[in-house]
């Protein structure tokens, strides 16, 4: 694979690729320059017929402590603005057409706390510290956060968090439904991540990228139109060798064995 500054990748089982967020001296904070090779690696795994799943890591002490404070304090209004600072973030939530599963250990603040609520679903240890310390620093969550905690746990606790910058851990996260699931340390939150990637690994990749579309609509549309939208993409897949091969090998009793189309 590339080889990178900021990040490394790596493929840890078959059709699974991983993100490690890699700029130890910093707490995986995220200068431009990471945000660009992370856009990159992503780019390349969703691109990748190999790859069905992607696994988005820092390290145990952080996943991500936020974007770059020494690179984003002296930017003025007009910079920021007319070079759509932060925007390129995005791009994991709009182009990456594969589940991200977000592993979180130690920090995830500020935009480390928002870059791991745009992955498709979070797996954390117990003691993971997340929160949203922005109004500290004279400023708000610029990445989503203000609009993706409020939708995981609700508007009273979103408040909270983001008026007083308070931290909170892992087993909060998983209590107020942020994150799927918590483990009790760094070695067991690896383990679990990797065995879900690769159960999601082995079903089919047109089932699966249909799974995160849909699931994902359910943000941005009301319900209604989030129902008729499923079952627009529902009925579509009846067009897929894999809904065929998956259903006959249920009525014989078989594995499937999937085509990927
Ligand atoms: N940016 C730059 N450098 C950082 C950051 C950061 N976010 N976080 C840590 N570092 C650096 C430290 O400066 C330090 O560097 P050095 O050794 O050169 O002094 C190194 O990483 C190690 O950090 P500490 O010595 O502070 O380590 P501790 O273990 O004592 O503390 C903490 C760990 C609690 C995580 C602490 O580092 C901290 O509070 N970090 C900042 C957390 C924060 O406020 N994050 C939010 C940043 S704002 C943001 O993310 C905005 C999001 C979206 C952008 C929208 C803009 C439009």
């Amino acid at each position: 694979s590339k080889s990178y500054e900021y990040i490394l990748t790596s493929t840890p089982k078959p059709g699974v690729g991983q993100v490690t967020l890699n700029r130890p001296k910093a707490l995986n904070a995220l200068c431009t320059p990471l945000i660009k090779e992370l856009n990159e690696a992503l780019n390349d795994f969703n691109a990748s017929d190999e790859t069905s799943v992607i696994i988005l890591t820092g390290s145990q002490k952080a996943f991500a402590a936020g974007a770059d404070i020494k690179e984003m304090a002296p930017l003025t209004f007009s910079e920021a603005y007319t070079k759509a600072f932060i925007e390129s973030w995005s791009l994991l939530t709009t182009q990456v057409k594969k589940p991200i599963i977000a592993a979180v250990s130690g920090h995830a603040l500020g935009g480390g706390c928002e870059l791991a609520m745009m992955c498709d679903l979070l797996y954390c240890t117990d003691t993971a510290n997340f929160g949203q310390p922005e109004v500290k620093l004279g400023t708000i969550p610029g990445a989503g956060g203000s609009q993706r905690l409020t939708h995981a746990i609700g508007k009273s606790k979103a408040m909270e968090l983001i008026l007083t910058g308070k931290s909170f851990s892992g087993v909060e996260a998983e209590k107020w439904g942020l994150a799927a699931r918590t483990f009790p340390t760094y070695d067991a939150l690896m383990e679990e991540t990797l065995k879900l990637a690769e159960t999601i690994a082995g079903y089919s990749k047109v089932a699966v990228q249909a799974c995160k579309e849909v699931v994902n609509k359910s943000q941005d549309l009301g319900l209604r139109d989030g129902v008729e939208f499923e079952r627009r993409v529902f009925h579509s897949l009846f067009g897929s060798q894999d809904q065929k091969i998956g259903m006959k090998a249920f009525a014989e009793k078989k594995k499937p064995e999937w085509t990927h189309s």
